[in-house]
């Protein structure tokens, strides 16, 4: 019988057919995120071939990270002021992001920061975000604040050349005065 033909009678008589050597197993990789090696070849989930057109093996498990918060004024003796950092982001196993896909964290260089320091509420040194991969061009982006809550931020999406970026703007206050507007951004790549 022509190899063809026999892989043709063996998805036919799947899963009844189709076993092989000892293990009597699958001859594929059929669940691509259990731990196990289901069809004995010593590959297991992702590093088997099998596997390499099923998410979350297509996802990404380390993102270079750009973040700015820029602080535009609008009070009277109040400066603007920029803080930027980057970072990459390596996955993490932390199903505590109900929804998330993936869960990545990495720690902070800060590349500018002229905005005021306060002692009492100092620069983080690293963050964590979540992700949910909707498309390749599409991600929801998750947050984990200072008290171990996850924020839903919001869509990142590309912008044209691989980059997602999530932006957004909030009023800043102080005494309960709008003070200004924070814009917020974030760039994610490739790694
Ligand atoms: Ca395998
Ligand atoms: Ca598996």
């Amino acid at each position: 019988m022509t190899t063809a033909r026999a892989l043709l009678l063996c998805s036919l008589l799947s899963p009844f057919g189709c076993t092989k050597g000892p293990s009597g197993g699958h001859d594929t990789e059929t669940a691509c995120n259990d731990g196990a090696d289901n069809d004995g070849d010593g590959l297991t989930d992702c590093a088997d071939p099998d596997c390499a057109e099923v998410a979350p093996c297509t996802w990404p498990t380390a993102v270079d990270l750009e973040g700015r918060f820029d602080f535009t004024s609008t009070a009277y003796g109040v400066s603007d002021c920029t803080t930027d950092y980057t970072s990459t982001v390596q996955q993490v196993d932390d199903p505590s992001c109900d929804p998330c896909d993936r869960v990545m964290h990495g720690t902070y260089r800060y590349v500018t920061d002229d905005c005021p320091s306060d002692p009492n509420n100092p620069r983080p040194s690293g963050g964590s975000y979540g992700f949910v991969f909707t498309s390749d061009t599409a991600w929801q982006v998750y947050f984990l604040d200072g008290d171990q809550a996850w924020q839903t931020l919001g869509t990142a999406t590309d912008d044209g050349t691989g980059t997602l970026v999530f932006e957004r703007t909030d009023p800043v206050n102080y005494q309960q005065t709008q003070i200004g507007t924070l814009d917020t951004t974030y760039w994610f790549s490739e790694h």
